[in-house]
């Protein structure tokens, strides 16, 4: 196994890998298998059933905490399975604070699911440190953050959470989602526990939906590995392979994302028509210097308004462009373009998203890998 001291980029390629035991193949074989075969009852190679471990998903897990600088990961079927296992740690009575603008699907699973089970949920603008410890009381167990937050790109001080979380006795989980481990290692900065979904920087191809968790406590991983397993909440090994495979890119892939979304951001801010553009690069950000103490680089996720903020105008202007694709999901080498409002925040209550900036103008561009002077002059089209 490759040692943990390796830098990131080659992490990537080599965390917690090594050639496969039975025939040295370098990538691991896809364990299309149930079940294991055992000696006698107990007696085996380390393996029973798929539910509980696959090779194919061992090596991922360990790619995984390589590059989030953790000790332990668990791959999920989905982010959101992955989301749903951590939430399960928890009691009725117990709270939990999150930040205000985050995923539509989390917002979801919060307050459609798990709210009916007697957890309480307070969706706070974490960037107002005060805010967020006004919210803490005796009941609280967890704090969760987005950063950068989905679609808003918010930035939450992780440092700062995480000094109130361990005041408090409290668990610190950070979805890492949009900034991917190349950008940003919550468990650096003093997160208890990683939340991916890789099914878009991580797998990077918009070819696979899969979710990761990635923490260094060992009591933890074990309950969250109990409640996965009774549950069955995990991937199959195919899609443990294209994540795996897509990690192999990563640092190269995030550093094009980071210098196109640059050349985006900076197109539509000169752009006449275009009202507002959020992207937490520029210094203007509001939280610009805590993107720059917490992140490498400032990734490929924009969002921004016409200065017309109207259904109308956003819904032209999505409809209209050509290389950019018009679809949910985010992160892979294609560059897409999303309506928040409609799309991936329409289970979040119209009122509720527009107070904290998720109008009905909103669009939301995962800036890709193609040429940048494409990307431009496709959105100057549809800007018209
Ligand atoms: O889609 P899934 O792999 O289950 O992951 C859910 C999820 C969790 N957290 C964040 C920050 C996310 O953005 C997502 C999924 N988001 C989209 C599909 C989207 O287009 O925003």
């Amino acid at each position: 196994m490759a040692p943990k001291k390796l830098k990131f980029n080659s992490r990537t390629i080599h965390g917690g890998q090594h050639p496969d035991k039975a025939y040295g193949a370098v990538m691991p074989p896809v364990y299309f298998t149930s079940t294991y075969a055992q000696a006698k009852p107990g007696e085996h190679l380390g393996y029973e059933y798929s539910r509980s471990h696959n090779p194919t998903r061992t090596a991922l897990q360990a790619s995984l905490a390589s590059i989030e600088s953790g000790n332990y990961a668990l791959a999920f079927a989905s982010g959101m399975a992955a989301i749903d296992t951590v939430i399960k740690l928890l009691q009725p009575g117990d709270e939990v604070i999150s930040t205000n603008d985050l995923y539509g699907g989390t917002y979801r699973i919060f307050t459609k699911v798990f709210a009916a089970y007697g957890i309480t949920f307070h969706f706070v603008p974490m960037g107002d440190i005060d805010e967020v410890k006004k919210h803490v009381n005796a009941n609280t167990k967890l704090l969760w953050v987005e950063t950068p937050t989905n679609p808003l790109m918010q930035i939450i001080d992780i440092k700062a959470m995480s000094l109130i979380a361990k005041a408090n006795n409290v668990l610190l989980a950070v979805d890492n989602t949009f900034a991917s481990p190349y950008l940003q290692r919550p468990l650096e900065l003093g997160a208890d526990i990683v939340m991916h979904s890789a099914t878009k920087y991580l797998g990077g191809h918009s070819d696979v939906v899969l979710g990761a968790l990635a923490l260094n406590d060992t009591a933890l991983v074990e309950r969250l590995a109990f409640i996965q397993n009774s549950s069955g909440s995990v991937p199959g090994p195919m899609d443990a392979f294209l994540v795996l495979r897509g990690i192999k890119t990563l640092h190269v892939r995030m550093q094009r994302h980071s210098e196109n979304g640059r050349a985006v951001a900076e197109y539509l801010t000169s752009h006449p028509d275009v009202e507002k553009v959020y992207w937490p690069g520029f210094e203007t950000h509001p939280n610009h210097e805590v993107a720059k103490a917490q992140m490498d680089d400032f990734g490929g996720m924009i969002s921004f308004v016409h200065k017309d903020n109207s259904l109308d105008k956003a819904v032209a202007i999505v409809s209209a462009l050509k290389i950019f694709t018009l679809a949910e999901s985010l992160g892979g080498v294609e560059s897409l373009a999303g309506h928040p409002a409609s799309m991936t925040h329409a289970s979040i209550p119209k009122e509720i998203r527009e107070k904290t900036g998720v109008t009905d103008g909103l669009i939301r561009l995962s800036v890709g890998i193609e040429d940048s002077e494409d990307l431009i002059s496709d959105l100057a089209q549809a800007l018209g």
